[in-house]
């Protein structure tokens, strides 16, 4: 398989289960900053223009949480997808949480900090995205107090997002009231095959 893109971007999501699970992938860098991801030839990939991408072959798939959820699914003897419904249910659940309730704050925050031109830059957004963030991480500590995975008794493809996602959100400083979930990233990146830490990733 290759993966485009690189560490710190959310090409760790895919990183995670392609080193979880052992899979051979070998990584080609997007030159973001000098706008490679809106060259013609990654246009191709992902009209998007954004990374990463996962190829497998045929196989063309762009949006991280997707690549986490096809990896598990591909190789289901790792043991990453919840065997019943109801678990496969909540595991969905935490994901759409992770990714429009979590992310897409911290993403705003970055796009009114550092993305756009500073001329469509609304300071404002940026403490009403912490504050919305803020508020959902409460939600997550909530549920996570007590537990020791996101969903029943085992790792699944919502702890692996979740912990990039919550090491993003501890980045930004955002997980101060939050000792759950941080012990929570703690153990998760101290698993043998977990990828690079956002802050260690340069
Ligand atoms: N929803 C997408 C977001 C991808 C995304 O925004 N990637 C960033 C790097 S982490 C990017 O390519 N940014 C370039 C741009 O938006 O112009 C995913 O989860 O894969």
């Amino acid at each position: 398989m290759k993966l485009y893109g690189t560490p710190p971007t959310r090409a760790l999501r895919a990183m995670w289960l392609l080193n979880e699970i052992g899979v051979d992938y070998e990584i080609v860098p997007v030159d973001i900053p000098n706008g490679e991801h809106r060259s013609a030839k990654f246009l191709a990939l992902n009209p998007a223009g954004k990374a990463p991408v996962l190829v497998d072959g045929d196989i063309v798939l762009t949006e991280s949480a997707a690549m986490q959820l096809y990896l598990a699914e591909k190789f289901p003897e790792a043991g990453f997808i919840p065997e019943s419904l109801a678990d496969r249910g909540q595991m969905h659940r935490w994901l759409y949480f992770l990714m429009t309730e979590i992310e897409a704050p911290l993403w705003r925050m970055a796009l009114h900090e550092f993305i756009y031109e500073p001329a469509h830059r609304i300071p404002a957004e940026i403490p009403n995205a912490q504050r919305d963030c803020r508020a959902m991480l409460a939600v997550l500590e909530a549920h996570m107090t007590g537990r020791t995975y996101l969903v029943g008794d085992a790792v699944s493809v919502a702890d692996f997002n979740a912990a990039f996602t919550l090491d993003w959100a501890d980045e930004v400083g955002l997980m101060d009231d939050a000792p759950t979930l941080k012990a929570f990233v703690e153990r998760m990146y101290a698993r043998p095959k977990a990828p690079v830490r956002i802050k260690d990733a340069g």
